[in-house]
């Protein structure tokens, strides 16, 4: 059964934006959308010609033909008329849906779809129940009673549009000037930053029905509002790339297909950054089998089997302790010619001068990436999710690992095992080498190659083996046949 969303929008007679694009934009994802019509808007290539909003009893009983439905998020665009909106937000007021607010105030073609006591209503009644809600400037300038003309003032924007008692804001920075189109998220718990080249396609109409639709069936799909918003921003590429053109105007952007195209996926920084970043070192593609253990004596049982890859994972134990076994290992390793990654220490990873870096994304914020990089070392990177990989993808590591792939005992984690399939989603989403950790055992090897994965991790199945030594010769016999 597919999942289910709520839109509430005008519809659009030329068929370009609106509940037209929120239809054919949910359908694509696989997201079934139910409706609301605000309004009828009679729309062609001279402009907005009206906007009907339809009555207030029609209004009122579509929006109760959805009691008792199964519906997992809501869009909200244009509104007909500031009583709607008040109803809207009596009837928000009763359920506890993500809800989705595209403030459209002004279509494309011109023509102003918010009074002011719509914005009024707006503000005091609606905002506070928004889950998200996904301005560009002008709107935000709107909203705000402000002018946004540099990343700082969008920041500042965004902090004030939370103070309505939004959970949640995207604010879209497509009007400031530059290279990039930079987009600012921002929830209690965190903020980031989504940047794309900025697009030359012919026919943009209807982003942001797209961008919110998008999020909102995402939200439907179960991912999360931080992966959501970076899956609307791909869908928004996806679109621009695949826009049509219609006779006498521009045409709609357009998608129709869950996003997976490398070149979609945003860059996402912690911060705001007009820089391009250099890549860290390139490691050897064929990582192959890649034991993470949690002690050198394990490493020193192992490299006579001919790994050419390993991690040093060492968790709970005191700093000189640490130092001494990330000596031995660097050393063991150097005369083995195997690739020797230190998770987390990243300080005496370059002081011993070990082949690489593994971090997490917890761990991203305090290591300082320029220091492992000017050093010459190589660094991993751990993702989980959209919204992980797309922070990773843009630090440009040498690898980045994906987990879990199965059921995992080795780690508590909050993430659901990804299968074989999420597998293949990130491979086709991730150009790097790609890392496969979680569950990994022998008889899951040759799946996970077929995914595509160049490195394949595993604790338990080494470490916990009756017989180790067994296990890797066995292994690296399975690889060999493999590669
Ligand atoms: N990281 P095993 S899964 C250390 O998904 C680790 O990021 C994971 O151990 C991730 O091979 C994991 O025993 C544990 O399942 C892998």
């Amino acid at each position: 059964m597919l999942p289910q969303i709520l839109c509430l929008a005008a519809t659009d007679s030329g068929g370009i934006a609106g509940l037209n694009m929120d239809i054919r934009c949910a359908s694509a994802l696989n997201v079934h959308a139910r409706t609301v019509v605000t309004a009828t808007s009679s729309q062609n290539h001279h402009g907005l010609t009206a906007l009907n909003p339809v009555p207030d009893d029609s209004f009122i009983s579509q929006l109760h033909s959805h009691d008792g439905a199964p519906i997992q998020a809501v869009k909200i665009g244009v509104p007909g008329n500031a009583r709607q909106l008040s109803l809207t937000a009596d009837w928000l007021a009763s359920q506890t849906r993500p809800v989705i607010l595209d403030p459209v105030f002004t279509a494309t073609i011109g023509g102003d779809f918010y009074d002011a006591s719509s914005l009024t209503e707006l503000r005091q009644a609606l905002l506070p129940q928004v889950t998200l809600i996904t301005p560009n400037i002008p709107e935000a300038e709107r909203l705000c009673n402000c002018r946004i003309l540099t990343p700082d003032d969008m920041i500042t924007a965004a902090q004030q549009l939370l103070g309505f008692g939004i959970q949640a804001v995207l604010l879209k920075g497509g009007h400031l000037n530059g290279q990039f189109c930079c987009d600012y998220y921002v929830d209690q718990q965190r903020a980031f930053w989504l940047r794309t080249t900025r697009s030359d396609a012919t026919n943009q109409r209807a982003t942001g029905c797209l961008l919110s639709t998008s999020i909102t069936s995402a939200l439907a799909l179960g991912y999360s509002l931080a992966d959501a918003v970076v899956i609307g921003r791909m869908a928004i590429s996806q679109g621009l790339r695949q826009g049509y053109g219609l006779a006498q105007q521009e045409g709609p952007v357009r998608i129709n297909h869950f996003p997976d195209h490398p070149q979609d996926l945003p860059e996402l920084y912690d911060h705001y950054s007009d820089a391009t970043v250099s890549p860290f070192p390139a490691c050897d593609r064929n990582l192959g089998l890649y034991p993470v253990v949690d002690d050198v004596g394990w490493i020193q049982r192992l490299l006579p089997f001919g790994l050419q890859t390993i991690q040093l994972r060492i968790k709970n134990q005191p700093l000189t302790q640490v130092a001494q076994q990330v000596r031995q290992a660097v050393a063991l390793c150097r005369d083995s010619h195997c690739r020797l990654f230190i998770n987390d220490y990243w300080q005496l990873a370059i002081e011993h001068k070990a082949y690489g870096v593994h971090l997490g994304q917890e761990d991203l914020t305090d290591a300082n990436l320029a220091q492992i990089k000017t050093a010459g070392l190589r660094l991993g990177i751990s993702s989980h999710c959209h919204y992980e990989v797309a922070r990773a993808r843009s630090l440009k590591p040498s690898y980045i690992a994906s987990g879990p792939i199965y059921p995992t005992t080795s780690k508590i984690m909050p993430w659901q095992p990804q299968g074989i399939d999420g597998l293949s989603y990130w491979r086709k989403l991730i150009p790097q080498p790609l890392v496969a950790i979680g569950g990994i055992y022998g008889d899951r090897v040759k799946a996970v190659h077929q995914a595509g994965a160049d490195g394949v991790a595993m604790i338990s199945a080494i470490t916990a083996s009756p017989s180790p030594e067994t296990t890797v010769k066995q292994l690296m016999t399975l690889f060999s046949q493999h590669t």
